[in-house]
């Protein structure tokens, strides 16, 4: 089994404008964080690579891994750790036609049925969510709280990083809850200092 980080901190340009993906990386790293997640809807496909390319440099000097968000191409490109696809991206198999095998691929799913699809397909982890309240992403679904967490962890035969909501105040029961790890956007990018917001995750992950 692929080792799968505790701590994802997902670099995000649209809840906040101050920091680039990789002054974000740079940030999450120095507070703890061991695995950054790049994640970018907007912009050329060429804008995205050069992007994923600064962050992957700063994820490299720090021996860090960098997963991609959709795009599986990119990924490769960059020479990331891997990729990681939402129920709409790329089918996880399709993914790993793509990825080669020492990749880590992965995938959201909601379900008890997509959680194992999704494992019998090659996904090395399972995003779930959202846990709770999120005003990152939009189109998020209800949140699924922390049973519903419970209950995929304990069936997914990989790592469940749940994400959606989750603060430094909540890290603590999501990872009671069965929770490998966490992944968030606000709590970290969307703090005044980014660099304390990743280490209090990191302490509570650790406290967990
Ligand atoms: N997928 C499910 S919830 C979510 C994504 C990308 C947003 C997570 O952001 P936050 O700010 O940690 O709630
Ligand atoms: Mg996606």
């Amino acid at each position: 089994m692929k080792k799968i980080g505790r701590l994802h901190v997902i670099t995000d340009t649209t809840i906040q404008s101050r920091f680039t993906h990789a002054e974000l990386a740079k940030m999450a790293i120095e507070g703890g964080a061991d695995t950054i997640q790049f994640r970018q809807k907007e912009g050329s496909t060429r804008e995205l690579v050069e992007s994923a390319q600064a962050v992957q440099a700063v994820c490299a000097e720090h021996g860090v891994s960098l997963i991609v968000n959709d795009r599986a191409d990119i990924a490769l490109a960059v020479g990331g750790a891997g990729a990681h696809f939402g129920q709409d991206d790329l089918p996880i198999t399709a993914g790993r036609r793509i990825l080669p095998p020492e990749m880590t691929i992965g995938a959201s799913a909601r379900t008890e049925e997509k959680i194992l699809e999704a494992i019998s397909a090659g996904a090395d982890y399972i995003g779930f969510g959202p846990i709770y309240q999120t005003s990152s992403k939009p189109d998020a679904e209800l949140p699924k709280g922390l049973q519903a967490l419970r209950r995929m962890s304990e069936i997914a035969q990989c790592p469940v990083i749940a994400i959606g909501g989750i603060t430094a105040d909540t890290a603590y029961e999501v990872i009671r809850a069965g929770a490998h790890g966490i992944a968030v956007i606000s709590a970290v990018c969307g703090q005044a200092d980014p660099v304390a917001a990743t280490r209090h995750l990191c302490d509570e992950i650790q406290r967990a």
